[in-house]
């Protein structure tokens, strides 16, 4: 076996993600194999994000993302030709060398990301192995539990629910397959009682319905019926998990979380219409970090809530900190936002003991290397992972590959609805097939 495998052409073009905004992706060759990767895109991007390089020009209200591929196919081209593409990490860091910024600004981490992407899947074609076996080698057998985002809110749907995502977890189904399908009934069930009390059932981005729910109590109240209806049991076959997006409610102004949706409606009495609030009518409900603590442990309390990410926002590490002490030992507590999968701010919160689960998004970090020393470290730490998506999403399927190939044991891709969501579960299906022996485990008792 030859070991060395040159890179012999790189291009990138825009395309289109599944909200319409361009993105970029990258074909990479080494000799006679050619394999591509796109990039997804966040809404509720997080501060300390690397950077996604678009153009701000007219095009697309700005969106554009040609100078990302200009910058794949000339000087990240030029880098990398001749380049054995096996190497993974010496291309990551070559190219992070070359860019020369913290957070990749200068390339940008969507070019970047592209290409370390596209080097992998090529890399594992040119040994004729499935893209996890690459990631995970030879013992690789374990499925993610997925986490299905069935009901969107914040800045993912245009309702007023403030929280962001709840999401249902097939914790009790004996395989990966069946996850999906308890996943699925659920979901329909969901729409079923939804239109039966004259809810909206139109979906949000990640494909999960947004009605127009005034908190979080009546969400879980619908999720907790529409999971028995279906015929399982809140708790034992499925537990809930939410992802509060925290960083978007905060203002460090008034050093609070604000909750427009949850004022406008309860203000009025009633479902407001769809306007926006004015700016001059400052929303009647805010919490301050006590409060949400509270607020998330009523909710433990009244249900099967097992996960909260980004409970608070991305700088209030003392607030974390608090999180942490008081329900850490409870459920898991995932910080998005707060670690931007990034190896130096895990490092902190571990240092800190906040939080106790990392959300993985490559495109935060903008390599693959930089996400793997992301899991690796989590682990390491005792701390779990979720390999994610992003809101903006393609129909590219490489997280599903870097779950099963890191074990993460947990995948978090949207409902069962929408085909770039469902591509994800798709290409788990096919790959606990191939599998001889898959495990599908609960990750909170394994
Ligand atoms: C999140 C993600 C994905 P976005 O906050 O976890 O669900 O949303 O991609 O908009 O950041
Ligand atoms: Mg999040």
């Amino acid at each position: 076996m030859n070991h060395n495998k040159p890179i012999t052409h790189i291009y990138a073009r825009q395309i289109l993600d599944s909200r319409g905004n361009p993105t970029l992706e990258t074909r990479l060759t080494a000799e006679e194999v050619t394999a591509r990767a796109s990039v997804p895109s966040g809404a509720s991007t997080g501060e300390h994000e690397a950077t996604e390089l678009r153009d701000h020009e007219t095009q697309y209200y700005g969106k554009s993302v040609l100078t990302a591929a200009t910058k794949v196919n000339d000087p990240i081209h030029k880098l990398l030709n001749g380049d054995n593409v096996f190497e993974q990490r010496k291309l990551d860091f070559r190219m992070i060398q070359l860019d020369g910024t913290e957070n990749k600004s200068n390339l940008g981490a969507n070019s970047i990301l592209s290409v370390s992407l596209a080097a992998a899947r090529a890399a594992s074609e040119a040994l004729r192995i499935p893209l996890y076996r690459y990631i995970g080698g030879c013992n690789t057998n374990r499925l993610p539990v997925p986490m299905m985002n069935i009901l969107n809110g914040g800045v993912h749907a245009k309702n007023h629910l403030d929280f962001q995502e709840f999401m249902i977890m097939p914790v009790g189904a004996d395989s990966f397959h069946d996850a999906l399908r308890i996943g699925s009934e659920i979901y329909h069930t969901l729409k079923y009682l939804l239109a039966k009390d004259g809810l909206s059932t139109g979906i949000g981005d990640e494909g999960g319905f947004a009605p127009d729910l005034a908190d979080a109590y009546e969400v879980f109240d619908y999720l907790e019926r529409a999971v028995r209806e279906a015929g399982y049991e809140p708790g034992s076959d499925v537990v809930f998990a939410m992802d509060a997006a925290a960083s978007e409610l905060y203002s460090p102004d008034g050093g609070c979380y604000y909750f427009p949706g949850e004022s406008a409606l309860k203000k009025a009495g009633q479902p407001a219409s769809d306007a926006e609030l004015p700016d001059t009518c400052a929303p009647a409900i805010s919490r301050i970090t006590d409060e949400m603590i509270s607020y998330y442990t009523d909710l433990c309390n009244r249900y099967p809530l097992v996960s909260i990410e980004d409970g608070l926002d991305e700088n209030d590490w003392e607030g974390w900190i608090k999180l942490t002490a008081q329900l850490g030992d409870r459920i898991q507590l995932v910080g998005d936002d707060l670690f931007v999968t990034n190896p130096a701010r895990i490092a902190e919160g571990i240092q800190k003991k906040a939080a106790n689960a990392v959300l993985i998004k490559v495109n935060q970090i903008g390599s693959l290397t930089e996400a793997l020393d992301a899991i690796e470290l989590a682990h390491r730490n005792g701390y779990r992972t979720i390999i994610s998506h992003r809101s903006g999403e393609t129909e590219d399927t490489f997280i599903a590959d870097l779950a099963v190939g890191t074990g993460s044991g947990q995948i978090k891709t949207g409902a069962p609805c929408r085909s770039e969501r469902v591509a994800k579960y798709n290409r788990l299906l096919e790959i606990e097939e191939e599998l001889f022996d898959s495990h599908y485990q609960n990750p909170f008792t394994a």
